[in-house]
């Protein structure tokens, strides 16, 4: 089969190139910024309309994210610029017979005070999102609707992903705008070059986190599409085990070779939501097998990649 991956030079689109070999039967094609802009329909629909741009799948990848200071200054823009992308995008996979396809949604996305934890694929919309992050919550919520609209309307198998907070090679590691680990990474990088580097976290450490290496959910979404495994269109969640950000962050410090007792904690910058831990139960029931990067790997193997790339780093 003939895949487009949007999204392909991101965290999650390099990681499926890192793994395309396992799949030597299907034809990957990443569409970036310099091929296609997805918030602009003109744009969509002259790729998608090429005689050289015909698909039988798609992987939906690209989305305006960041991490939680992003979300808390930019909801307009992320609203705004996430629901152009995916109305543009599945109206192409309509027009242009594109019958199949993962839609990448979060796992931040769902309720921040829900009736009960762990949350599963049921309780997406149950009620409101955390509001450090409303504007992607809400245009990621209404991608897993339209999905759900076409696959009604005209018989589409789009199936919507639901991954926790991802991480790994290729990740955006802005200070600013990154989430927790690339950031972090970056900021202490560059404190570990100082003779008296001072390597503070933000918030409490107390909120509670899912953290999935990329590539791992790269293999997951590929098989979802292509295996044949999972015979329905409803959303899955991929997740692993819950930590804290503190517990994450001394693994982090372990691969870091820092210290943690050089660890320091700013207490006045925001803890966003504490606990939106999500059920795997239905990835398992599907997947039994699969064998998840622990964090303290996922982590040597990022910051290895992070410290082997520094001329050419997203940030
Ligand atoms: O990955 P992150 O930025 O976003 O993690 P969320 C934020 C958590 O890490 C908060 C703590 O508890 C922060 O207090 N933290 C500690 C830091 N130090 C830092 C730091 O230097 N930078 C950052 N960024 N956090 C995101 C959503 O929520 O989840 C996105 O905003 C996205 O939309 C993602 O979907 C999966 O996990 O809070």
């Amino acid at each position: 089969m003939r895949i487009a991956v949007t999204g392909g030079n991101g965290l999650v689109g390099n990681a499926i190139k890192a793994i395309v070999y396992q799949y030597p039967q299907h034809e990957f094609v990443f569409l970036t910024r310099t091929n296609c802009e997805l918030t602009s329909r003109m744009s969509v629909l002259t790729f998608f309309s090429s005689g050289d741009n015909r698909f039988d799948y798609i992987i939906h990848l690209a989305a305006k994210v960041g991490g939680l200071f992003m979300n808390l200054d930019s909801n307009v823009e992320m609203f705004s610029e996430n629901i152009k992308i995916n109305e543009n995008i599945l109206f192409a996979c309509k027009k242009y017979g594109i019958k199949r396809g993962i839609f990448c949604l979060s796992s931040c996305i769902y309720p921040c005070n829900p009736s009960r934890f762990p949350m599963d694929e049921s309780m997406i919309h149950e009620s409101p999102p955390h509001h450090s992050n409303e504007g992607y919550a809400y245009a990621k919520r209404m991608l897993e609707l339209q999905c759900r609209q076409y696959n009604k309307a005209y018989g589409s198998e789009y199936i919507c992903v639901i991954p926790v907070n991802l991480y790994g090679p290729y990740d955006n590691f802005s200070i600013k705008n990154g989430h927790v680990i690339p950031a972090i990474m970056n900021r202490f990088h560059g404190e570990k070059a100082k003779k008296d580097g001072k390597f503070t976290v933000y918030g409490t450490g107390r909120p509670y986190r899912q953290f999935l290496f990329a590539r791992d959910f790269a293999k997951i979404m590929c098989d979802v599409l292509l295996d044949n495994k999972y015979d329905n269109t409803e959303p899955l969640i991929c997740c692993n085990d819950e930590t804290t950000i503190k517990e994450m962050v001394g693994s982090l410090a372990d691969a870091m070779d820092i210290s943690r007792d050089k660890l320091e904690w700013d207490i006045n910058k925001s803890d966003g939501c504490m606990k939106k831990t999500v059920d795997n139960s239905k990835l398992c029931k599907y997947y039994p097998d699969f064998k998840f990067t622990s964090l303290q790997d996922g982590l040597k193997e990022t910051y290895k990649w992070f410290c082997d790339n520094q001329t050419t780093l997203r940030q």
